[in-house]
């Protein structure tokens, strides 16, 4: 069964409580089972791990390599600062998926800049917690086509 590792960012432990507005009230935890049922559904098996550390998330990118089969990424605020782990992202062999759940680019302008971006093989923001739902789903299209009815 394919693995994928769903890694979050600074300040993504607060979800629920942190900006409403902005991010809506689905806890981490609630987003964390969602996946788990939605992988069991696509046949993926999916870990979901959460940092406030920029070295962490690094680490646990070089791990991946060679225990993933595919990443989704929230690296929340680094997103706009960390060199570090764009070039640990860009290392890693599988399918990355970038996921926001703000529209950033309906932001302040510090925001518009994502150094993950680059590295990724797609983007998705401003969906709220479904975004990672949606990771997901274009995961198990790009891992096992026919299955998902991702091919051709
Ligand atoms: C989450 C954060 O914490 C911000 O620093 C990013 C991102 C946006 C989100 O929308 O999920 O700028």
């Amino acid at each position: 069964m394919p693995r994928v590792l769903v890694l979050n960012g600074p300040n993504l432990n607060l979800l629920g409580t942190r900006r409403p507005d902005l991010y809506g009230r689905t806890t981490l935890a609630e987003i964390e089972k969602r996946l788990h049922a939605l992988g069991e559904e696509l046949g993926l098996a999916v870990e979901v791990r959460q940092s406030n550390h920029e070295g962490t998330l690094v680490d646990w990118i070089q791990e991946a390599r060679g225990t993933a089969d595919a990443l989704v990424i929230n690296a929340a605020a680094y997103t706009h600062t960390s060199v570090a782990i764009r070039d640990a992202l860009e290392v890693f062999e599988g399918p990355v998926v970038e996921v926001h759940l703000s529209n950033i680019f309906a932001r302040e302008p510090f925001r518009h800049r994502s150094h993950v971006s680059p590295v990724a093989t797609g983007v998705i923001c401003g969906f709220g917690p479904l975004g990672y739902e949606l990771a997901l789903r274009a995961l198990a299209a790009r891992l096992a086509p026919r299955q998902a009815g991702g091919g051709r």
